[in-house]
């Protein structure tokens, strides 16, 4: 019986995520018990080099032993009270201090608890119900998220999963990613009734699409003109672009932002926070009810603290971004020189690569309509040449710091052997 068959046995689906059940790649998906910087070790004893990095937390690499030692010490003294304790509050300053639009924090415990409760507290605040995403972003699974678009382009939206309410999806309008016209024309029409707009302001749930020049901003504008928020879902992106995130890659203000991943440095740790006008309003201080057991779980914050305070270190980010551009430029010039069309994409530690020849990919469409079957068989490829990249066409791929000029060069030299097998 293979672990995967095991694990259905018990676990639904056998998996405790979708993504991880290879469904977008087939195959079984390949089990690991240990990890460490920019390694992973399978059940079977193979090492892998990871770009996954546990869907984006391990911006310093698995096992980091700083990190290691601050949730071991911590947890010596108690896993948690539930009760306030100093960790959180020495992380919430930490955040304030990276990300400044976020005067006041937060903490939960996973990505879908922080954007569900900043949609909550934005409707609260505003006394408004319609909220605006945009098709290809994932924002987590809480019923307002699960959305897509309605039949026409302002219809309001239908539920993207079984389990949603009709009603429910009638409050949310998708809009394509990057249409500043579809943007313009929906508050238009919606302004007043808007309470919000959520976006990833590097959309990394459908490979990874950057913002076109003038789209943030125009979500900027039109929701300072209508009295809506602007949320950036930064769960992703925060701290993984640029030490301040997205908002600080493009100089743009939101009014909330959510958090996620590297926050809790591979704990379950995430949060929302923003003006500290809007945050007032979240109880105990404001009426919209909002709370954890586990939120800002002493270990959680440990790891979560100490991932942040070393990523202050002189030069991170600048060694991060040139280690993730020599990874990308070179997958480009392999496909290149294969004849294999290949769009790539990258920020700071983050990365895309889409098989198409439609470049630059700016929607959901040019990723929909990308050619997946080739994705498939190079990510098996890679991943039998000891390369893990993410088994979905749909999901951005990750460099640590721990990633050097050893791993991106036996990385290429792979990609190089199965971009041939792809022409
Ligand atoms: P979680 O609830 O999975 O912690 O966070 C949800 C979420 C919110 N916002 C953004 C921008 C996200 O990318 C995510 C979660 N990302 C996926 C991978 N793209 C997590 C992997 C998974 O679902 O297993």
């Amino acid at each position: 019986m293979s672990l995967f068959d095991d694990a259905r046995r018990v676990i639904a689906g056998g998996v405790n995520s979708p993504v991880r059940a290879f469904a977008g790649v087939g195959g079984e998906p390949v089990f690991f018990r240990s990890a460490g910087g920019a390694w992973l070790e399978t059940e079977d004893g193979r090492r892998l080099i990871d770009y996954v990095g546990s869907w984006g937390p391990m911006i310093l690499g698995h096992a980091d032993p700083d990190v290691i030692e601050a949730v071991v010490a911590t947890a010596r003294r108690g896993l948690s009270f539930g009760a306030p304790c100093v960790l959180e509050t020495r992380i919430a300053e930490k955040i304030c201090a990276m990300v400044p639009s976020m005067e006041r924090v937060r903490m939960v415990s996973s990505g879908t608890e922080a954007t569900m409760s900043a949609i909550r507290l934005a409707r609260g605040h505003t006394g408004r119900d319609t909220i605006i995403k945009f098709e290809g972003c994932y924002h987590g699974h809480s019923d307002s998220l699960l959305i897509k678009a309605g039949s026409g382009a302002l219809t309001l939206g239908v539920p993207s999963s079984p389990g949603v309410p009709a009603g429910l999806a009638r409050d949310t309008v998708t809009l394509p990613f990057n249409d500043i016209d579809a943007v313009a024309a929906a508050f238009d029409e919606l302004g007043e009734r808007l309470a919000c707009v959520i976006v990833e302001p590097i959309a990394g749930n459908m490979n990874m699409v950057p913002p076109v020049p003038g789209f943030l901003e125009a979500l900027r504008e039109r929701c300072s003109a209508a009295g809506a928020l602007l949320i950036f879902d930064e769960v992703m992106t925060g701290f993984r672009v640029a030490q301040g995130g997205a908002q600080a890659l493009y100089g743009i203000t939101p009014d909330l932002t959510t958090l996620g991943k590297i926050v809790g440095g591979g704990m379950p740790a995430a949060a929302f926070g923003g003006r500290a006008d809007v945050m007032a309003s979240i109880a105990p201080d404001g009426p919209v009810y909002q709370a954890g057991t586990l939120s800002g779980n002493p270990v959680a914050m440990a790891a979560g603290l100490c991932t942040l305070e070393k990523l202050g270190a002189p030069g991170f980010y600048e060694s991060l971004t040139q280690r993730t551009r020599d990874l990308v430029d070179g997958l480009a010039a392999a496909a290149s020189d294969a004849g294999v069309p290949l769009a790539t994409e990258s920020a700071g530690g983050m990365f895309g690569f889409v098989f198409s020849d439609d470049a630059p990919v700016r929607d959901f469409a040019q990723v929909a309509a990308a050619d997946t079957e080739r994705f498939r068989r190079f990510f098996h490829g890679m991943l039998d040449a000891g390369v893990y990249f993410a088994p979905s066409a749909f999901e951005a791929g990750f460099v640590s710091a721990a990633h050097g000029e050893d791993e991106i060069a036996q990385t290429l030299a792979a990609a190089r052997t199965v971009f041939a097998g792809l022409a």
